[in-house]
Order: C-alpha cells, then sequence, then structure tokens
C-alpha cells in the first residue's frame, strides 16, 4: 500500500506536460527546454557552447568507443546530442527532465564495481576498467521509444549483455536477470522527493530476453564516455522495449529463478508489466501507444511492434495476444 500513495507527474504523455505547437520547429522546442536563452536565434554549434553540461563524463579509465556496427539502423537519422543529453528521465534526481543534468554534480561515478552474482558458477565484481578493456566495444545506433510516447534514434557504445552472461556461466536453474541501481540518497536529490517510491531502482528480463544479441551494455553515448544524466558509469539498453527498462548506473547483476520484482511493476503494474514490450496496439492504460513523438524534432510517427526489432526479437513473444 506504501506505494500507491505518492501520485507524482509520472509517465505522462508527452502531449499532455507540453502543447503540440511548441514541437513544431526545432528552435522552439530547444527553447523550450531551455537550451536557447534570450529568444536569440543562434544555430547547434552555438547551443551546445552556450549550454555546458552539468553532467559531464566521468573521470576514469580511457574512454573506448569502439568503432560502429554498420548492421544496427545505419540510415536512420541520429537524435540531436543536445536533447539525448538534456532531456532525460533519472528520477533519482528529478521528474523534471531537463532538469536531471543540473542535479547530478555531486554524484560520484569512479570507482564504481558491478556485482555480478545469484545463480551463475562465476560470480564476479567487475570494476569500470574491466568493462571498458574486457569486452569488445563497438557503437550501435538504436531506436529508442519511451512509454510516454516518444523517441529518439541513439548512439550508444559498449558490448553485448550477452558477453557478460557468458562469462558469469549461469546455471540452469537461473530464468531471469535482475538489476539494480545505486542507492546514494546524498547524492541524489529526487530520492527524498519521493519517499513512498520502492527504491533502489530496479529493473529485469527473462534470460533469454538478456541473451538475445540485442541486449546491450552501454558505457558511452554519442562516442563519449556517458554522461552522468544518460546512466554513467553503465547501464543497460533494451530497445525493443519501453525505456525504463534501460536501467541506468547499474550496480549489481543477479541471476535468479524467479521473476524479479521492478520498480514500476512493484508501483503499478497495470501501467508498467514486467515484459514491458514496444507495441503499438497495446495502449497503455491512460493514453495510445499508436504513435510517438520524435523529440528533436516533433515528429509525429507510427509506433512499431517490438520498436522496429521485432524481425530479430520477434520469436522471443510467440504467444503475443493482442
Ligand atoms: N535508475 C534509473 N534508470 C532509468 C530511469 C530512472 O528514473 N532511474 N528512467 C528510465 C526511463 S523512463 C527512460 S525513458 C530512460 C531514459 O534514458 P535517457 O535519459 O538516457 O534518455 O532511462 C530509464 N532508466
Ligand atoms: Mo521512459
Amino acid at each position: 500500500m506504501a506505494h500507491v500513495i505518492v501520485r507524482p507527474p509520472w509517465h505522462l504523455p508527452e502531449s499532455a506536460i507540453t502543447p503540440e505547437s511548441v514541437y513544431h520547429r526545432r528552435r522552439e522546442f530547444l527553447r523550450a527546454l531551455g537550451f536557447v536563452g534570450g529568444g536569440l536565434a543562434v544555430g547547434l554549434p552555438a547551443l551546445s557552447q552556450a549550454a555546458p553540461q552539468a553532467g559531464s563524463s566521468p573521470k576514469g579509465p580511457a574512454f573506448n568507443p569502439g568503432s560502429r556496427n554498420p548492421e544496427h539502423n545505419p540510415t536512420l537519422r541520429l537524435s540531436d546530442e543536445s536533447v539525448a543529453i538534456g532531456y532525460n528521465n533519472y528520477y533519482e534526481f528529478s521528474t523534471t527532465k531537463t532538469r536531471v543534468r543540473e542535479l547530478v554534480g555531486k554524484f560520484r561515478t569512479d570507482p564504481w564495481t558491478i556485482d555480478v552474482g545469484g545463480l551463475c558458477e562465476k560470480p564476479m565484481k567487475l570494476g569500470l576498467p574491466d568493462l571498458l578493456a574486457g569486452f569488445p566495444q563497438e557503437e550501435r545506433v538504436y531506436r529508442f521509444r519511451c512509454v510516454e510516447a516518444w523517441s529518439m534514434v541513439v548512439p550508444w557504445n559498449g558490448f553485448p549483455l550477452a558477453e557478460l552472461i557468458t562469462r558469469a556461466k549461469p546455471k540452469p536453474e537461473a530464468r531471469f536477470v535482475a538489476f539494480t541501481t545505486v542507492l546514494r540518497p546524498e547524492e541524489m536529490p529526487g530520492i527524498a522527493r519521493m519517499p513512498d517510491y520502492p527504491w533502489p531502482y530496479t529493473e529485469g528480463l527473462r534470460l533469454d530476453e538478456a541473451m538475445h544479441p540485442l541486449s546491450f551494455v552501454a558505457t558511452g553515448i554519442y562516442g563519449k564516455a556517458l554522461p552522468k544524466q544518460n546512466g554513467a558509469p553503465v547501464r543497460l539498453v533494451v530497445p525493443w522495449k519501453y525505456g525504463y527498462k534501460s536501467i541506468k548506473s547499474i550496480v549489481r547483476i543477479e541471476f535468479t529463478s524467479k521473476q524479479p520484482s521492478t520498480l514500476w511493476e512493484t508501483l503499478n503494474p497495470r501501467e508498467y508489466p514486467f515484459e514491458s514490450n514496444v507495441d503499438p496496439q497495446v495502449p497503455h492504460p491512460r493514453w495510445s501507444q499508436a504513435t510517438e513523438r520524435v523529440v528533436d524534432t516533433g515528429e509525429r510517427i507510427p509506433t512499431l511492434y517490438l520498436n522496429g526489432y521485432a524481425p530479430l526479437v520477434g520469436k522471443l513473444y510467440p504467444n503475443r495476444k493482442v
């Protein structure tokens, strides 16, 4: 009962928050986000100078972006980097997307350790250098679809989650993988504002979903180490599921036999069920999922089943009911 008392402004469709007209021109959109001051008409290069990032990249081992894997969406137009790193859902800091990067200053992301354990033969503790040097790095362009009905196209740097899982050697009883975000209320001002949330942020996948070659461990974005607001130093990216499955700033990966609980499913299982595949035919209880707003252009486009990844991952869901 504790977790349903608060009714914060979570997960409203974008159209409910901001008038459509704001999105019709990019410059106006960026102004709405606070990227443009004083009504000056400035171009994008000037914009990024005008908006230095409070959430800069973490210090630490040399970041290696790898080279772009041409198999993934080679023809998609990338979203503006300034939007991807300035329009963030990270509730540990703020529920206001444009505020997150202003509030990450105290968050320490170096040193960092991921504890891999549970039902596996080779539990491990992995530091960021282990992740950067111990796995084959590459860049992948992925569609990214938030449950709130907006989307981006983002180049992530990192490696397939399957590489890490294989190394941990899950036991035969392992059927799920549970992920946990770091819990540091002293550095994360949003936590105290939402005391009824079941922190830390948790997420999970079936083991076969986690082993799918599309499931990605990201340490970078746009060829640079992840900014704190995007989940530094390491996060998950599951491009065929709603964005909240792509958990940020991971400290624990655990193999389990039972389906793990997740923050969003605990808060509201009807709206945020464990599976949470992108599906235009399954509306959110409070809004349609048939279309999505491309965040940087304002264009509205149809949403694709499994976010366009059905040819690759559709066979994981033979019993889809629509
Ligand atoms: N720990 C944590 N991970 C999180 C979230 C969060 O609030 N906390 N928000 C999720 C949601 S709703 C989305 S849409 C994406 C946003 O990722 P981005 O800010 O890099 O675009 O992160 C996901 N991962
Ligand atoms: Mo989201």
